[in-house]
């Protein structure tokens, strides 16, 4: 990515966060590993979390080590707890503040579970284009043993918003034995999680596991390495959702975004796999690095197969639009979307890529509609039959770091499918006269230098 667009992406991000800190009436309280005071600044900073939090105030958090937490307060309307991890920039006030209070992560020890709702946990740094894998300011590292990194549990864990967050499950999956761990665990039907610039990786088992959830916003985030202790006995995904309740249609997982991500390393059943009502899953790149191989049998996106106990009907409407496939290398169907047997409605697929990918042979098992996708190095993609279909060899691709994989040329123009659809750097589809597809839009002219302004004389 270009300095520039990183520049603009900062900026447009720092506008939301000075935004927030204008917020008045807001009520502040401190937090900083090895403080003994009651919270009111910095010199008098809590220990760590109190176990009662209050609506409406923002716990700012100093860089150190703090243990797992469980988040339990009584909702209060929508009015919401802020845990905040103290920046240069952004820290309440400066009574006993220090440089370094801001410059290191805040890192919690334990897992974190939500048991009510209306929080956001924002990191403050980190993540995101030019950032995907550094400088979260929070971090969560649970130790061996630990199931979970982030859990939202009870149905009640609605409104949750993530920003800035590491989930390092690495600790946490050292044997095959503790190996069922999840970066984000949810059962069942915790509505409206938004997890925003975050970065979840080393999970023994999946990345995301939700059982009944409505309405997540997935945007920003890099999940990577999923399934390290993936077996016949567990299986992974790097998302993994639908319905817990015996049939699917009473609550289906409905209405999900996800949305420029980048999606790295995955073992065993596939990548996303769910089953619901509505999902969008848009300018998304999924890639595996050179030489890490992975034979996925239900597909790089896909659907379980159907249980008895479920209906038909409840698995529809589901977008998949310019995202990016790039060397997902493996023996089965790891690259494909939809191989699997379970029914599905007007599902589109448009606009998408794959690059190296040798065993993409199939995009509608479950009744997908597609179009417009292109191939490039995809020996086996020839037995896919659709109307601009784009089938050559080469490279299109220009790796401008190890995980962001832009356009070095426009590809066959893909169908105009919104202004929703644009990129993830903000770029408008189509400006120079060319639609790409794929998850990075490519740009086929230079634009003109910035007029000068005229006064206009009457
Ligand atoms: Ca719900
Ligand atoms: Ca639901
Ligand atoms: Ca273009």
């Amino acid at each position: 990515m270009s300095t520039y667009r990183v520049m603009v992406f900062r900026l447009l991000i720092f506008a939301f966060a000075f935004q927030f800190a204008g917020f008045a009436g807001a009520e502040y309280q401190y937090v900083r590993q090895g403080a003994a005071g009651d919270g009111s600044d910095w010199s008098n900073a809590l220990p760590q979390l109190p176990s009662v939090l209050s609506r409406g105030f923002t716990y700012f958090i100093a860089g150190g080590s703090y243990p797992g937490y469980a988040f339990d307060d009584a909702v209060s309307g929508s009015a919401t707890i802020t845990i905040c991890k103290a920046s240069a920039e952004f820290h309440g006030t400066n009574s006993g503040w220090a440089a370094s209070y801001g410059d290191e992560s805040a890192v919690f020890t334990g897992g974190l579970t939500f048991i009510s709702g209306y929080y956001l946990l924002n990191g403050q740094t980190g993540g995101g284009p030019g950032a995907w894998n550094k400088g979260h300011g929070i971090r969560v590292a649970p130790p061996a043993g630990e199931k979970f990194g982030i859990a939202l549990k009870g149905g009640a864990a609605k409104y949750v918003t993530i920003e800035h967050v590491e989930i390092d499950m690495s600790s946490a999956s050292p044997t095959e034995l503790a190996g069922k761990a999840d970066a984000i665990y949810s059962v069942s039907d915790n509505d409206s999680l938004t997890l925003r610039q975050c970065w979840m990786h080393d999970a023994g088992r999946c990345l995301i596991l939700d059982r009944s959830s409505d309405n997540w916003l997935v945007e920003y985030c890099l999940f990577e390495n999923s399934g390290t202790w993936a077996s016949p006995s567990n299986h992974s995904e790097i998302i993994s959702a639908f319905s817990d309740i015996a049939d699917q249609v009473t609550d289906p997982n409905k209405s999900w975004v996800i949305r420029y991500n980048i999606f790295s390393r995955w073992r065993s059943t596939g990548g996303i796999i769910f089953t619901g009502d509505g999902w969008r899953i848009y300018g998304n790149v999924f890639e595996f690095p050179a030489g890490f191989e992975s034979s996925c049998g239900n597909g790089v996106i896909g659907t379980w197969t159907q249980k008895t106990t479920w209906s038909d009907g409840f698995n529809k409407n589901h977008f998949i639009y310019n995202n990016t496939f790039v060397n997902i290398v493996g023996t089965m169907s790891e690259a494909d979307i939809y191989p699997g047997s379970q029914v599905c409605t007007n599902t589109q697929i448009r606009n998408n890529l794959w690059y190296n990918c040798p065993t993409v042979k199939s995009l509608g098992g479950i009744d997908g509609q597609h179009s417009h996708n292109s191939f490039f190095n995809c020996p086996r993609a020839f037995v896919i039959s659709e109307a601009g279909m784009q089938n050559e060899t080469g490279n299109p691709l220009n790796q401008l770091s190890p995980l962001e994989y832009h356009l070095n040329r426009p590809t066959a123009p893909g169908v105009d499918l919104g202004a929703m659809y644009n990129d993830m750097l903000g770029v408008v589809r189509g400006m120079d006269g060319c639609l790409d597809r794929g998850a990075y839009e490519y740009r086929d002219m230079v634009l003109p230098p910035p007029q000068r302004l005229r006064t206009i004389t009457k």
